[in-house]
């Protein structure tokens, strides 16, 4: 470490207590300070008002971002309450870093939106905000970190936002004081830069109050009482608002707050700090700002300071710092502006990093270090929505980086509010993805591991182990841990790949093909030629019944209702005709309904249907079933030869068909069996022409696949005795990836990937899902008229690329004639074609089999063709062809 940091480090003034105020030489960004008044005007601490629309709680730079919107779409009645002051928590000592890099596809939008709103801001409200854009660069100095930026290329590069990867060169053009021994590459996006959070937030409370919205402080709520119209009492010292809907954004007390209504938020406050320098010559030498740059390998963000360096470490797991008094007790009720002590030695690797990477550091004195609180949820992405559960009541909450997303988010929530459903997919903020099983413990396990792991290569199929297995794992965990490498979902473990001796086993993430590769091409070929299991017990599980359930069903549902004893792949769409999710429906006994849907959207899904429920006055009851049912799904050729050992019920064709339901017994084990497949089954909607690159022979009855629902405490009893009684046919076990392969190789479409709420069916090739003839008028029905007689922009087509040590895994951009004209939604390598496979959106007029078009995958474009789908063939097609004479050709 350079004598001088190590002099000035000793010479930091006594580290601050718990409590103190920002000191006057708290840094401020660049030229701020002076117009940041809109934190004068203080109202009088009276509530004015007793009745709102809606109610938000929590006066940080999001909840005052979202009165800002609300407010100024023509919402009448928007009351902020806030405890303290505007600001008080995390907002007032943020770093005020924007950019519009995001790793998550549908993030992007928020922080361009974000941006956008922040240039304009001082225009519109007389608040200056101090917002700097120098542009900022992300660093590599390794050659997977290079892939990394190769990989976010192509996924950046069909949205908006402007990104490069640039060469060392151009990086020390932009950044002249770097060592540039370390740098390989870097990408770069003009635009970034940093903003005054204070400030920030004061021009947004101006705007608010400009268009109306109500921003009380110092009011703290107190209470929250439901009404059983779905209305809401909010308590405060002085006095009862009642109020439509309420909004919780109460930054790291927003636990506080959901416990009031008996919901436990899984965040965590973590301590973040952040130093800031003298003048440094160098520095004030400069005739521009300098850009601010992310030394991943280093982990810190770095930016000027007027003529100094502000630098903020991410320190790793171990390191880091939790509050753990809060994390069992709670945030103190009197803690508003205050800061942490800050503790250098914490950060100290990062320091030296940061003084091989910038050796200007290593004669600079500190003059501030900045200890605060900031929010962490599991997966660091906030929690953005309607809550399951509790009637008209949002979160927009858990936000490790609010200043970037405050803008997009409060548009965001806002948009949702008015409108009824989401503007566009943000499916990866859903408060909803979490649940009970987000225990105490493993928010704080997952908030420690997020927090390390801020600048770690963010690789494909990523997995993180912190906090697992949660209580939710499953029946056959302990049975299988050992044999497999696990996926983590919705707190479940399930099967991604099983081991086999010779497998190099365990976790190996890569941009590239990688050990599962070869595992799962033998899991995909056992499948096709003989017979696997696979748990699938993660899927979310509601029972549904009730004098209304086939009248709720007909309107959720675009599909029909299925008769009793048979089951219907169903879609519900929102009003804008997008789809909000996809079910499978089977209606098990009059009036009796199990719905099923993917790990993910458990309570995603239940959120809607409820609502519907309450809205419609439907009487029905429905139950979620999730945690107590477990489902082994059997499929392959010699699927039905091992299950009929264990059932007098006879399981032909004729008696069991596809798409039928039964209640048997499995070797005594009462099963609900459901006769269908993701792995594989009927396609009835092919076409004649087909690319068919195996013989016939190979993929005859290959389509036969059950799935077994059971009470969870017989899935042990059950996978064990279908594996003994299919000794003698070879059974094994099977994973995600390898049915992920066997799906798209059947063409079948997954939620959140080729279709969510920014697309319709129609474009999606769900069609034939979709019955626009049904009498009843399902959600999205009259719009998606509309959309199908006006005619479809874009369609999802089916491509094989030739690639050679990598697969497409969707959000990656399609080229043709030298521009991007789509994306992809997911892929793999296809083993029966021994090439890639994906989908993607592209226009219509290029959406024609036989269409070359390029993928990129790291950088190579790779070239790419529609075809007709699916490539596999199944049962009815092949039965078809041969009546007609016609031979597949290959
Ligand atoms: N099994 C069950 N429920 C589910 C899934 C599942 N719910 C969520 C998700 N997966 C739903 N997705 C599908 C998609 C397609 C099919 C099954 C579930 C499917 N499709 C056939 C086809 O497209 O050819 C049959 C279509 C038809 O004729 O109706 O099987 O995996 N229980």
């Amino acid at each position: 470490m350079g004598t001088l940091l190590r002099a000035a480090l000793r010479r930091l003034p006594t580290p601050r207590r718990h409590r103190c105020p920002l000191p006057a030489a708290a840094p401020r960004p660049l030229g701020s300070g002076a117009g940041a008044q809109g934190g004068k005007e203080n109202p009088s601490p009276s509530l004015r008002k007793d009745r709102a629309d809606t109610v938000i709680i929590g006066g940080g730079c999001v909840g005052v971002s979202l009165a800002y919107h609300l407010a100024k779409a023509g919402l009448k009645d928007v009351i902020l309450l806030e405890k303290s002051e505007l600001t008080a928590g995390s907002t007032w000592h943020a770093a005020g870093l924007t950019t519009y890099f995001h790793p998550g596809i549908n993030l992007k939008k928020i922080h361009a939106y974000s941006i956008k709103l922040y240039e304009k801001l001082e225009e519109e409200t007389g608040q200056a905000v101090g917002f700097h854009q120098p542009g900022s660069i992300r660093i590599a100095s390794t050659p997977t970190r290079v892939d990394e930026f190769k990989y976010q290329m192509t996924r950046a590069g069909w949205h908006p936002t402007e990104q490069y990867l640039i060469t060392p060169e151009k990086v020390q053009e932009l950044f002249p004081l770097l060592n540039m021994d370390m740098v390989l590459a870097g990408l770069y996006n003009p635009g970034d830069g940093h903003i005054d959070p204070y400030s920030l937030t004061m021009a947004l409370a101006a705007g608010a109050r400009k268009y109306g919205a109500q921003l009380n402080y110092p009011v703290q709520v107190t209470n929250l009482n439901p009404r059983s119209d779905g209305t809401w009492e909010v308590e405060t010292p002085l006095g009862v608002i009642q109020a439509k809907r309420i909004v919780n954004t109460a930054g790291f007390w927003a636990r506080e707050i959901g416990k009031m209504i008996g919901l436990q938020h899984p965040l965590i406050p973590v301590h973040h700090q952040y130093v800031v320098t003298a003048t440094i010559p160098e520095v004030k030498a400069l005739k521009r700002e300098l850009p601010v740059i992310r030394d991943l390998e280093g982990s810190y963000y770095l930016r000027q300071e007027r003529d100094g360096l502000l630098f903020g470490p991410y320190e790793s797991e171990k390191k880091m710092k939790l509050q753990d008094s809060w994390v069992t007790n709670g945030v103190p009720p009197g803690f508003g502006k205050e800061l942490f002590e800050s503790d250098l030695d914490r950060i100290m690797e990062h320091i030296e990093a940061a003084m091989e990477m910038v050796p200007v550091l290593k004669q600079a004195d500190i003059i501030n270090t900045i200890a605060g609180p900031i929010t962490y949820s599991p997966d660091i992405l906030p929690m953005v929505g309607p809550h399951q559960g509790v009637r008209n009541y949002w979160v927009a909450i858990g936000f490790g980086y609010g200043i970037i997303h405050a803008g997009g988010i409060g548009k965001y929530l806002s948009d949702w509010i008015l409108e009824g459903e989401p503007p566009f997919d943000l499916i990866e903020l859903d408060p909803n993805r979490y649940g009970k099983w987000t225990t105490t413990e493993y928010t704080a396990a997952k908030a420690r591991e997020s927090y390390g792991f801020n600048n770690i290569v963010g690789y494909p199929k990523e997995e993180r182990f912190a906090g697992r297995p949660t209580e939710r794992a499953g029946a056959l965990y302990d049975l299988l841990k050992s044999k497999c490498s696990m996926g983590f979902h919705a707190g479940w473990e399930q099967p991604h790949w099983f081991y086999k001796p010779g497998d190099e086993t365990g976790y190996k993430p890569s941009f590239r093909r990688t050990n599962w590769f070869d595992p799962v091409g033998r899991e995909y070929k056992q499948v096709m030629e003989k017979v696997g299991v696979i748990d699938l017990s993660p899927f979310g599980k509601f029972k549904v019944k009730g004098t209304d359930s086939v009248k709720l069903l007909d309107h959720l549902f675009a599909n029909v209702v299925p008769k009793v004893g048979t089951t219907n792949i169903s879609h519900m769409l929102t009003p804008r005709g997008k789809v909000y999710a996809e079910l499978t429906v089977s209606q098990l006994y009059p009036g009796e309904f199990m719905l099923i849907t993917g790990s993910g959207s458990e309570l995603h899904d239940l959120r809607w249907i409820e609502e519907e429920i309450v809205r419609g006055g439907y009487k029905v009851e429905i139950e979620n079933v999730t945690d107590e049912m477990g489902v082994l799904g059997v499929a392959g050729p010699y699927a039905r030869q091992v299950l009929q050992k264990l059932t007098a019920e006879d399981l032909s064709d004729v008696s069991f068909k596809f798409l039928q339901s039964k209640h048997l017994k499995l070797s005594d084990i009462a099963v609900t069996a459901i006769r269908i497949s993701y792995t594989v089954t009927f396609a009835l909607r092919l076409p004649t022409h087909h690319l068919l690159v195996m013989p016939l022979n190979f993929i005859a009855n290959c389509e036969l696949g059950w799935e077994l629902y059971h009470r969870k405490e017989d899935s042990v009893a059950l996978y064990s005795a279908i594996m003994e009684a299919g000794q003698k046919e070879g059974i094994d076990n099977f994973g995600t990836y390898a049915l992920n392969a066997l799906r798209l190789e059947k063409g079948f479409r997954a939620w959140g990937a080729e279709m969510n709420c920014d697309t319709n069916p129609l474009e999606a090739g769900l069609e034939y899902f979709v019955k626009l003839n049904k009498p009843a008028d399902f959600i999205g029905k009259q719009t998606l008229k509309q959309i199908k007689e006006k005619g479809l922009k874009r369609r999802l087509v089916y491509l094989t690329l030739e690639t050679d040590d990598v697969d497409p895994e969707g959000n990656e951009s399609v080229w043709h004639n030298g521009k991007v004209i789509g994306n992809t939604t997911s892929g793999s390598f296809s083993f029966s074609a021994q090439r890639s496979l994906a989908f993607a959106y592209v226009p219509t007029e290029l959406s024609k089999v036989g269409q070359k078009l390029e993928v990129e995958l790291l950088g190579k474009n790779y070239s790419a063709t529609v075809i007709q789908e699916p490539l596999v063939l199944t049962e009815p097609t092949r039965m078809r062809l041969q009546r007609k004479g016609e031979s597949p050709k290959i």
